[in-house]
């Protein structure tokens, strides 16, 4: 969760985990990163066998699994905090590890860049998307940069490998090989002569890296205070990123009074009814009737859907089921479906069996498909929702 300050990062880190991070209506209310567990769902597939699951890591609720997903709520982001500015670089190492960035935005755009409040629509949004993602290139092209010219000769000199060259100085910041691969291409940098390039060719590097390898989306907070107009004038001004509507506030309401017992609501539904409405206190019963009026508007809080569309859609994860028994969908213990992995679409046979143990890995000798029960070979891809059994040697 980034963004400049005091846009809801707090707000909707607190709504998908359930947690009690500090929110304030001011800047830098957040001064060390929040880390916590959300949930994406996903359709269990255990209706198809006709038995209900025994999940162990992602709970199952009338046939919806909710799959763990870790979440790191970081301090607000201002212009130059590559140089400093505001928390500046701890804020930015705060970032190194994650797969993909959800830019909480103020929608309403009644806070400047520094996160101080102004008048509604005094503020583009669009423009916190920008300067973001200068931040952000300048940041790596800094990792990149330090003293690279000596280091660049020598490995001119010595005839190393420019992409081995480059995923060391990344190391930490979770960029894929891959990723560097094809950031040089589209750069069309002078591969032959690192040494030679300039601020300017790293900090074009920097830019197809963090586009390879840090997928974004745009969460356009605070919507009870905007418009669709907003909206869609944000949407077309920072195509192709994606952007959805959010409150962060709404939706933190609404698991909160679900876990309190007061209403059913599930995360992501479009409404939500009270429970005993004699329990409500005036100024509980006034906040809920509010919050009816923007799902009514928005369809629903756009919360989880927001997460979800960046594990599904950006990150391009699927969910696959390992099990022992590929007829009755179990494991050693006869509990059905126990795991649901999320892993990035066309995952092969065998770096799911990594993923369950290395052993299972190391010794692979097929998988079998639980709905076919035709033998998958080790670099078989899989496709959503697939349930796996992995042979291996004892
Ligand atoms: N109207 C409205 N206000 C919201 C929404 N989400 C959060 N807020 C308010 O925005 C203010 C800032 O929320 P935080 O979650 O602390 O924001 P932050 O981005 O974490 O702020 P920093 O940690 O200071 O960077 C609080 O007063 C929240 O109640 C929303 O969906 N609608
Ligand atoms: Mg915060």
């Amino acid at each position: 969760m980034v963004g400049k300050p005091n846009v809801g990062k707090s707000t909707f880190f607190n709504a998908l985990t359930l947690l009690d991070a500090p929110m304030a209506p001011y800047p830098f209310t957040t001064i060390a990163p929040n880390r916590g567990v959300g949930a994406v769902r996903a359709k269990c597939p255990h209706p198809e066998k006709g038995t209900p699951c025994t999940p162990g890591n992602a709970k199952c609720v009338d046939g919806t699994r909710w799959i763990p997903v870790n979440l790191v709520d970081v301090p607000g982001l201002v212009p130059g905090a590559h140089l400093g500015k505001g928390l500046g670089h701890k804020f930015l190492d705060d970032l190194r590890a994650a797969d993909g960035f959800v830019q909480i935005v103020d929608l309403s755009g009644a806070t400047d860049a520094e996160g101080r409040i102004d008048s509604p629509g005094a503020h583009d949004p669009a423009e916190e998307v920008g300067w973001l993602e200068e931040e952000m290139v300048a940041w790596i092209a800094e990792v990149l940069g330090r003293d690279f010219n000596r280091q660049a000769r020598t490995v001119e000199l010595e005839g190393r490998k420019l992409e081995e060259f480059l995923a060391q100085r990344l190391t930490g910041l979770s960029i894929a090989p891959t990723a560097i691969a094809s950031a040089l291409r589209n750069t069309a940098i002078d591969r032959a002569h690192p040494a030679h390039w300039s601020a300017e060719d790293l900090a074009r590097l920097g830019r197809e890296l963090l586009r390879e390898s840090k997928p974004r989306l745009v969460a356009a907070n605070k919507c009870d205070r905007s418009s669709r107009a907003q909206e869609n004038a944000l949407s077309s001004a920072i195509a192709p990123i994606p952007v959805v509507p959010t409150g962060a506030d709404a939706e933190l309401t609404l698991r909160r009074a679900a876990r309190a017992g007061l209403v059913e609501y599930r995360p992501g539904d479009a409404e939500f009814t009270v429970r005993d409405p004699g329990r409500l206190s005036p100024p509980q019963a006034k906040a809920l009737e509010g919050i009816r009026a923007i799902l009514a508007t928005w369809g629903s809080t756009g919360v989880q859907a927001a997460l979800e569309r960046m594990v599904y859609e950006r990150l391009r994860m699927i969910v696959v089921y390992p099990v022992e028994d590929e007829t009755h969908w179990t494991d050693g213990q006869g509990r059905v479906l126990p795991d649901a992995l999320l892993v990035p679409a066309e995952t092969t046979a065998r770096a799911v069996a990594y993923r369950v143990h290395t052993d299972l890995g190391e010794h692979f000798i097929r998988a079998i498909d639980g709905r076919t029960h035709r033998a998958l070979a080790a670099d078989h891809p899989l496709g959503p929702n697939a349930v796996i059994r992995i042979v291996a040697r004892k």
